[in-house]
């Protein structure tokens, strides 16, 4: 399988994250892509590219243009206020308030966050931008006939919803290959999301839709981040009832338990009959992880890995969430080797 990755990734530096009250050295951090590349090439699963440019065309389909206008300037803005910190939001439109955009900086950035650990800072932007280009250049592999690629996207993006960011994403990498699939003739697109979180953004951006199936297993919303979507009663709507499955499990799941659910996520995802799954691969499900708390085991993620191989779909592995950085190379080859040995 081929991986598609740029050193961009490291423009996504930020210093700081609001945990536990505190300031602290983000958990999505530069080293883990260190990681997960020491492991590819140690089991030399398959060559590393070099993304292509596909500029804002593509990400345009599932963002609103004043939310990529609010991104891309948000940190030249802040740093005029002279803030000697990264940009944070502190006020949202919460119940009863107005919905109306601001015009400032610091009302702009409530108005589009949805949470506050995550920060803007300087190259943020552009490192979104990379990620979304190597999510794209990996969704042409696939249109051109690979069976499977994988985008070692960073930062994240399955929080992220068309114009809001939080839990460390910004542009939405796994929803903009999926809509370059469709306007490249795919009919039907699944969207398996692995990682420990529900994924807010991506059942927002296609929860009134049929051409995107979004299936999420992940920590019960009423215990775990993002807190405030994920429930098993959201099943889409209009059009799109019917096409949005959450499998949503309770803190200490081990993986018999997950995998139950996976296997009952991969028989609907059978019968929808995709033309291309993608595979919202967070690792944060593994029994270290440290702001997660399911019991996955590394050899676990090769068993799901050969479960979704065994499904024989044309397979887009775009890289989310998974902080227990000494052991996410281990955990994320295990699933893409486990696939294609299956
Ligand atoms: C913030 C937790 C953010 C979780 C981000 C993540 N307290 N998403 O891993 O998949
Ligand atoms: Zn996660």
């Amino acid at each position: 399988m081929k991986t598609i990755h740029t050193e961009k990734h490291r423009l996504r530096n930020s210093k700081s994250e609001l945990s536990g009250g505190l300031l602290v050295s983000p958990y999505e951090c530069p080293e883990r892509v260190d990681y997960i590349l020491a492991r590819l090439k140690q089991q030399s699963l398959g060559e590393i590219i070099s993304p292509n440019a596909f500029g804002l065309a593509p990400i345009l389909r599932i963002h609103d243009e004043h939310y990529l206008e609010f991104l891309s300037t948000c940190w030249t803005r802040w740093k005029a206020l002279g803030y000697q910190g990264e940009a944070i939001a502190s006020v949202w439109p919460a119940r009863g308030m107005r919905q109306r955009k601001p015009t400032d900086i610091e009302g702009l950035v409530g108005y589009y966050a949805f949470a506050s650990e995550t920060t803007i800072s300087d190259g943020t932007w552009e490192a979104a931008l990379h990620s979304a280009d190597v999510a794209l250049s990996a969704q042409a592999l696939i249109a051109s006939g690979e069976k499977s690629a994988f985008a070692l996207c960073r930062p994240p993006g399955h929080h992220a919803a068309s114009d809001l960011f939080g839990g460390y994403c910004f542009i939405n990498n796994a929803a903009v290959a999926a809509q370059a699939s469709l306007d490249q003739g795919a009919k039907r697109v699944v969207i398996l999301d692995v990682d420990f979180h529900h994924g807010n953004g991506t059942q927002e951006i296609f929860y009134h839709r049929n051409d995107v199936f979004y299936v999420s297993l992940h920590g019960h919303p009423a215990e775990h981040f993002p807190h405030f979507l994920g429930y098993a009663d959201e099943k889409g709507t209009g059009e799109g009832e019917g096409f949005n499955l959450n499998l949503p499990m309770s803190s200490g799941t081990d993986f018999d338990t997950w995998d139950a659910s996976l296997a009952l996520a991969c028989n609907r995802i059978m019968q929808y009959a995709p033309d291309i799954l993608i595979v919202s691969l967070g690792v944060d499900t593994f029994v270290d992880d440290p702001i997660s708390n399911f019991r996955l085991q590394s050899d676990d993620f090769t068993r799901y890995g050969e479960r979704l191989g065994k499904l024989g779909i044309p397979t887009l592995f775009v890289m989310e969430g998974g902080y227990a950085v000494s052991e996410i190379g281990t955990n994320v080859v295990n699933v893409l080797a486990g696939f294609e040995g299956n």
